[in-house]
């Protein structure tokens, strides 16, 4: 008597983990997209990853790092099962002890999510009681199989993988005289046709459940469909020298969608404005809630083009993007809850903003308040926030990095103390404040290109930019020579980062490395000196090599 092929085994274990999962993403669906088990494991993945993991991740698949992740974990998952089926023949407790893991996975991840409820555990115990009847399901019917096609007629004995396994082995010296097992202790078609069938199944489940809640996430997004406020404060013209519109320089505002995207969030959250509220709180705060009518409806509103930045760009990286902002004054919102700076002896020198996604950021409370145009961001470039960059409100602060200041999804604004308390990215090994420091970045011509050749001279050109400061100088050194002045584009306001264009005319043939550094309008000369973004932001000079035809 045969007993299930390898192979097989691993199928059912395959399918099996396919019906599980499918059956989780199913019982999800009234939870919203983070109740996902999957999503919940990679959720936790990125919160336990230790730093030095998460900046290759980030430096290495930059914003794909989230697919990366979540087809990792369909590996694993996938391996897993496969060796569950296997391991499972003969023996059924396996499976059940193999399911009981993954179940047990999910829910932890699930349970442990900041803005997890107890419920929240149901879809992964569904997907593990479905992988293990599964997979019990179809190993019986490859057994039945290889029962029905031994002995048609036999009535049903013990199921064909409780049997001993060693007495069925197809690898023994003595199995070179039998048939192939597939042609007798089994019976191939048969078990083809039910795992096909169970496959399908699965697939049209999971399918079915990830276009369901990609329709109603879709509603939710469908109220994007408001008209912005007129601001009572719109923004200062943008001059026009801002934009040198050269080829291969990034233009002033960044195209939206080439707009980088930072975030921890597996599953862009869906927040339907209608139910969202704002709650600010916390020490030294008559505590108020918004609604998101209210603050469209507000006679404060700005409009402001800010230079927004993440402290984990490289030294010439992209992690960095100009927009033009419209939303309410964020120390409007504070004085009208009772909030005084440190300065003016308010017991509150941290805001920690929190999201519907759970993300803590802290933000000094006398930064925010000190004049600069802090805001709760309702729009971005003439729309309403998308939702990868924070519908239906995010903050915005100029001259702090993104981790420090620009909470996505906000729901909550809490102040407290640095003291005491820890934002997300703090005992993840970053500074609990974050100014945005002095760069600058070369972005024409690319490194390593081949350029000139007609001896009419090289165009380099970037941007520089030091946040609520202001550049007041950009020079570019050739090899090891002087540094000399690039001429600056006009600037927009001294929360933008400003272009910057140097025509290198003596250009000589050869191998020539280019270097830039910014001066701020405090006087301050952008360091050499190179250091990581952790934990407070990347310093040096971005340099490029490029050879002169
Ligand atoms: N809710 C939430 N907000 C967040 C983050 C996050 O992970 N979750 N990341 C922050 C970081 S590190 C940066 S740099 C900015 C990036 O904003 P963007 O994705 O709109 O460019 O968002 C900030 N706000
Ligand atoms: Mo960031």
């Amino acid at each position: 008597m045969k007993r299930t092929p390898r192979w097989a085994a691993a199928v059912c274990g395959l399918v099996a983990g396919g019906a599980g999962l499918a059956a989780a993403e199913a019982a999800a669906v009234p939870f919203g997209p983070a109740a996902s088990p999957v999503q919940a494991v990679g959720a936790a993945t990125i919160d336990l990853a230790p730093r030095p993991l998460k900046e290759f991740a980030v430096a290495t698949f930059g914003t794909a790092d989230k697919l990366v992740l979540l087809v990792g974990i369909g590996v694993v998952l996938a391996v897993f099962a496969a060796a569950l089926g296997i391991a499972a023949r003969g023996r059924r407790w396996v499976a059940g002890a193999g399911a009981g893991v993954l179940a047990l996975v999910g829910a932890v991840a699930a349970f442990t999510r900041p803005d997890a409820g107890p419920l929240d555990i149901l879809p992964a115990l569904v997907g593990g009681t479905v992988a293990y009847v599964a997979l019990v399901m179809l190993m019986n019917a490859a057994g039945a199989g290889a029962r029905a096609a031994d002995a048609p007629g036999v009535p049903e004995g013990p199921a064909a993988e409780d049997r001993d396994p060693e007495e069925s082995t197809s690898e023994g010296a003595g199995a070179t005289t039998e048939e192939p097992a597939e042609g007798r202790g089994f019976d191939r078609r048969r078990f083809v046709l039910i795992a096909g069938a169970a496959a399908a199944a699965a697939a049209a489940v999971g399918t079915g459940a990830g276009l369901y809640s990609r329709t109603s996430a879709g509603s939710a997004a469908e109220s994007r469909n408001f008209a912005l406020p007129k601001p009572a404060s719109p923004a200062p013209p943008v001059p026009d020298g801002a934009d040198l519109e050269i080829e291969g320089l990034e233009s002033f505002f960044t195209p939206p969608g080439e707009f980088y995207r930072i975030d921890t969030a597996l599953s862009v959250p869906r927040i339907d404005a209608a139910s969202w509220r704002l709650r600010v709180h916390g020490a030294g705060v008559e505590e108020r809630e918004y609604t998101f009518a209210q603050l469209l409806e507000r006679d404060d509103i700005i409009e402001r083009d800010v230079t927004l930045a993440c402290v984990s760009n490289q030294v010439g990286g992209g992690y960095i993007g100009n927009a033009r902002w419209i939303g309410v004054p964020l120390a409007e919102i504070l004085r009208e809850a009772g909030v005084r700076p440190p300065s003016e002896g308010g017991p509150a020198d941290q805001l920690v903003s929190r999201s519907d996604d759970g993300m803590t950021i802290g933000t000094p409370v006398e930064t925010v308040m000190d004049g600069r145009d802090a805001m709760l961001a309702l729009g971005m470039n003439g729309r309403p926030l998308s939702p990868e960059h924070g519908f239906p409100v995010r903050m915005v602060v100029p001259g702090l990095y993104g981790y420090v200041s620009a909470c996505k999804w906000i729901t909550e604004i809490e102040l407290t103390t640095f003291d005491a308390f820890d934002a997300y990215w703090v005992p993840r090994g970053w500074s609990a404040e974050g100014p945005i420091k002095l760069q600058s970045r070369i972005d024409t011509p690319r490194d390593g290109a081949s350029v000139g050749g007609d001896g009419a001279g090289v165009t380099v050109a970037g941007v520089a930019w030091a946040q609520h400061v202001g550049v007041d100088g950009v020079q570019v050194r050739i090899d090891g020579g002087e540094w000399r002045d690039a001429r600056l584009a006009e600037e927009a306001t001294e929360d933008t980062w400003r272009q910057w264009v140097f025509d290198w005319e003596d250009a000589e043939p050869g191998e020539h490395t280019v270097s830039v550094r910014a001066v701020g309008r405090d006087g301050e000369v952008q360091t050499a000196d190179e250091a990581p973004p952790a934990p407070d932001g990347a310093t040096g000079h971005h340099m490029i090599t490029v050879s002169v035809g």
